[in-house]
């Protein structure tokens, strides 16, 4: 590379990311391809339109490569055509989000989404969020025995305040989301069910998490998470009519010859209602994502995944650590560190400081603000990729447990965990 300031940050990066242990439960490690694809020429073309309806000209090839990384996102979720459509083009999570709430639900009215403080994510409602500012958010959360989801009270709420559309799915919580009671909540109140599987599509594709598609109406996920592919979003959405056709934001979308569907109203809104030009760059990598995500080795990854988390967290447990709802059934999990007296924001930074990264996050009923909250969310994902299994779990949460209790200098963690890094390098 000619810049040469550029190039050594990306060195400095690479550095960065091969010497310490990636805990964050949203991240991934991508493949060499995938990061070819993102700096393929893809990323010279406008593309604004759909396969066969550009609005520019020299798009052939970008037609092959959109329609094939539709068909490969069908084809790794066992979708059929006739009654799915995937829409590649969301710049990212909450742009999908937000289509979709655009298509469905009319500004002003209540769409039902996990609070933040719960664990959902700034996009299914939060008010800071502009999900929160053009909807009213009606939030639901855990159970404050269990610290999972109690769908009784959920059935409850919906039942009372009749969303449009619930949200399932979240940013911080461990467990298996019930799909067939959310959809029965959902029938109740007259309601669209959309899960956001950001966090665990990838063990959806590895067929170690339930799949949301016999009961969603619309899934959107992100692609980077445990998916493992490049920052990027899809929107899989039932060919059906949407319902309340006479509503203002349905009209909108109602064109001469055809009735609208969910997914030519989420077509709509993504594009030209949200974005302009999809970046075809990023379609060709996440094509060669969802290629991947259907391999065999793929599906070893996943089920390692959740044993890897398994590990940590209950090693981190047995050394008497909380961990919030008694442990995981995915790749994250959140841990209670102010129960031993370190607030999250200073854990988070000690143990930066050994070469360990993981992010604060608040803990359900948190008494904490959320820029110190009461705990950690970590995730394996990252470090599976790397090739680490239970036996490196282990002696990983030795090292959590060793720099929170102050039992170890950081300086002496971070040799530790530069041996272990170096035995385990970034593909
Ligand atoms: N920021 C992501 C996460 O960490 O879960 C969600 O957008």
């Amino acid at each position: 590379m000619k810049d040469k300031i550029i190039q050594k940050l990306i060195t400095e990066e690479t550095k960065r990311q091969n010497n310490t242990l990636n805990l964050i439960a949203s991240e991934n490690s991508t493949s060499k391809d995938v990061r070819e694809a993102l700096a393929s020429v893809f990323t010279n073309k406008y593309a604004e339109g759909y396969p066969g309806a550009r609005y520019y000209g020299g798009n052939a090839v970008a037609d092959k490569l959109e329609a094939l990384t539709q068909a490969r996102a069908l084809t790794l979720f066992g979708l059929s055509p006739k009654k799915w459509s995937v829409n590649v083009q969301p710049y990212s999570g909450s742009p999908a989000n937000l289509a979709v709430l655009l298509a469905l639900v009319p500004a002003g009215e209540k769409i039902m989404g996990m609070s933040l403080a719960m664990g959902g994510h700034l996009t299914h409602g939060h008010k800071v969020s502009v999900t929160g500012k053009l909807w009213q958010q009606v939030p639901y959360g855990v159970n404050k025995k269990t610290e999972r989801i109690d769908y009784e009270e959920v059935l409850e709420i919906a039942r009372r305040e009749q969303p449009r559309i619930i949200i399932a799915g979240a940013t911080a919580y461990s467990r298996i989301v019930d799909f067939k009671k959310m959809r029965a909540i959902a029938d109740a109140a007259h309601a669209y069910l959309m899960v956001d599987m950001s966090h665990f599509a990838g063990l959806v594709a590895g067929g170690v998490y339930p799949s949301p598609f016999a009961y969603a109406d619309v899934v959107t996920t992100t692609v980077h998470k445990t998916l493992r592919g490049p920052r990027a979003a899809l929107i899989f959405a039932r060919k059906f009519e949407i319902r309340n056709p006479k509503s203002e934001t349905n009209q909108k979308f109602k064109t001469r010859n055809s009735k609208p569907t969910i997914a030519s109203a989420i077509d709509k809104a993504v594009f030209p209602g949200l974005q302009g030009g999809p970046h075809m760059n990023a379609i060709t990598a996440v094509a060669v994502a969802l290629k991947e995500a259907g391999s065999p080795t793929f599906k070893k990854y996943a089920a390692q995944i959740v044993k890897n988390t398994r590990a940590l967290a209950g090693e981190l447990a047995r050394l008497n650590w909380r961990i919030i709802s008694g442990g995981t059934d995915t790749h994250l999990f959140l841990m209670d560190t102010i129960s031993q007296g370190v607030g999250g924001g200073e854990a988070s930074d000690m143990l930066e400081t050994a070469g360990i990264i993981v992010n604060k996050n608040t803990i359900p009923f948190d008494e904490r603000k959320p820029t110190d909250p009461s705990g950690i969310r970590i995730g394996t994902a990252a470090l599976t990729t790397r090739g680490m299994k239970e036996k490196e779990m282990k002696v990983i949460a030795t090292l959590i447990d060793a720099v929170l209790k102050k039992k170890m200098k950081p300086a002496e963690a971070e040799k530790k965990i530069a041996m272990l890094c170096k035995k385990f390098p970034l593909r």
